[in-house]
């Protein structure tokens, strides 16, 4: 069928389930199609809103395209897109922010009702059902098992010999779940492509490049980052925490992410390492090509342009080095806590308790989303947060009194890291905790302050001032800068 034509399947109000992961994977052709069907109808006075489904965030051509024709009533699990941020952030489309690896469990107990359309692109799919997915993996298994029409868009984009990179499964829901016996990051569970009664496939041959960004250059401060990181794990084998064979390593998105795969890979007291994953990074196939890492296992290749055109061009080198699997094995917190994962992720801002918020400006504007952060460093064997200590020039202080929004609690972070240094929280109690990041991460600008709210407190486990909790953000607010936060007394004698 022609993308015009297999876009009118999808009707107001349907649940549609999109393939991919990032914007790995995501359909290029169909969310456009769909986009100019709901213009249409919106100029003749018709509703035409979809619920959209996905892995995780997608491209611009998906989440871009149908959030400006104002086509989407609902949206999960997560988004990086300017135009979607916007109308999530003024009530427009409605975002239900969710742990990734719990996505296609969610529809397949019957949370959101039942997936109408998938949308899928591959980069193989044969008479028989098999569909082969190109560089995303996230909830495509059970999307197009349930859905009652499949759209697939064949990207000749991507080559088929990718067949054979991927990893996939479904599992069983309670009460029949069995373990997900992966034991090591290079265990497979599953098949090479996903199989489905070929009679509900549509397909629409596309040839549209992905939409992979570039990286920002490593500057001074995310460099810093890097490096303490690499430092912490230096000492961490040194110390006997953690094993010398060292342990597979999970990294969130972004350039920050990206900047410290590169330091440890940089590092020579940090031996050559695998990564299990949700997305692998430009680094990681830079330090695959150098043999730094050794294996990776992820549900994306999150890669630029560049980076990807080189890996199909040397297939045979990288396919029996990586596998792609859905993000709920991908991000499964049972393979996570098994393997001794080591989860590297990124926080808006932390507080002085350990707690982070990965994912509100101000506790009220949405940036992004958990995404996996939340799979992995709940069951991490180590978890680390790490974040530049200032943001907006100085004006905000990423170390808090109380984070504005709660994504991580203090109970499942165990290490804070900015470009000051690294603080240990395993071990400590909240006063102690507090000074730990106080003194080793916020910029020394910020210190003096933190420690006055510190030191208003005199009794309880952790000493909070309800008062004063927000003063930073507070001033922030009212000023355009946290340096001049203020006391307010209690009436209380
Ligand atoms: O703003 O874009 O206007 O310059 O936030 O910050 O420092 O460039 O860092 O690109 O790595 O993103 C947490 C958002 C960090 C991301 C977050 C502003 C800052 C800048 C971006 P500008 P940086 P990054 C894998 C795992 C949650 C999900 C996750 C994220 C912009 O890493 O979404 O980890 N993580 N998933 O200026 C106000 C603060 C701020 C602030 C930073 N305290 N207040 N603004 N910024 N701190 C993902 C998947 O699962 C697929």
């Amino acid at each position: 069928m022609s993308a015009e034509e297999a876009a009118a399947l999808v009707k107001n109000g349907d649940n549609v389930g999109f393939s991919g992961f990032t914007h790995a994977g995501s359909p290029k052709v169909l969310p456009g199609a769909i986009a100019k069907i709901a213009e249409a109808e919106h100029a003749i006075g018709n509703p035409f809103k979809i619920n959209v489904f996905t892995g995780a965030s997608t491209g611009d051509k998906l989440d871009g395209e149908l959030t400006r024709a104002n086509a989407i009533q609902f949206r999960a699990p997560y988004q990086t897109n300017n135009d979607m941020r916007k109308a999530i952030n003024n009530g427009t489309i409605c975002f239900c922010d969710l742990h990734l690896s719990t996505m296609a469990q969610d529809i397949r107990y019957g949370y959101y009702g039942k997936i109408d359309v998938a949308i899928i692109e591959a980069c193989d799919v044969t008479e028989d059902g098999e569909i082969v997915p190109t560089c995303g993996v996230g909830i495509s298994p059970t999307v197009v098992r349930l859905a009652k029409v499949v759209i697939v868009e064949l990207n000749r984009w991507n080559p088929k010999e990718m067949r054979g990179m991927h990893d996939i499964a479904e599992p069983l829901d309670p009460p029949f779940r069995k373990e997900i016996p992966i034991y090591g990051v290079k265990d497979r569970v599953g098949s090479n492509c996903i199989k489905i009664d070929p009679s509900k496939i549509i397909v629409v041959e596309t040839n549209v490049p992905n939409e992979g960004g570039k990286f920002a250059p490593v500057d001074e401060v995310t460099a810093k980052i890097g490096q303490n990181v690499a430092d912490f794990f230096i000492k961490e084998m040194k110390e006997g925490r953690m094993p010398k064979s060292f342990l597979p390593v999970q990294s969130g998105v972004g350039n920050i992410a990206n900047a410290v795969l590169a330091a440890m890979g940089d590092s020579k007291d940090i031996p050559d390492f695998e990564v299990y994953t949700e997305v692998i990074q430009d680094a990681v196939i830079g330090l695959m090509k150098s043999g730094r890492v050794k294996f990776a296992s992820g549900c994306s290749l999150t890669v630029s342009n560049e980076c990807i055109e080189n890996i199909y061009k040397d297939l045979d080198f990288f396919k029996d080095k990586i596998i792609l699997r859905p993000s709920e094995y991908s991000n499964n917190p049972e393979v996570v806590r098994r393997l001794g994962i080591i989860a590297i992720n990124t926080a808006i801002e932390a507080d002085i308790f350990g707690n982070i918020n990965s994912t509100h400006v101000m506790g009220t504007k949405m940036m992004n989303g958990i995404g996996g952060s939340g799979d992995f460093t709940r069951s991490a064997y180590v978890s680390i947060f790490v974040t530049p200590s200032i943001a907006k020039d100085g004006k905000i202080s990423s170390i808090v009194p109380m984070v504005s929004h709660e994504d991580h609690s203090e109970h499942s972070v165990k290490i804070i890291i900015t470009e000051y240094g690294v603080a240990d929280l395993r071990g400590k109690c909240p006063r102690e905790r507090a000074k730990c990041i106080i003194d080793n991460c916020a910029h020394p600008d910020y210190r003096p302050l933190l420690h006055e709210y510190l030191n208003r407190i005199k009794e309880g486990n952790t000493p909070v001032d309800l008062y004063n909790t927000f003063a930073f953000h507070k001033a922030f607010l009212e000023t355009g800068d946290m340096h001049n936060a203020k006391w307010i007394e209690s009436d209380k004698k």
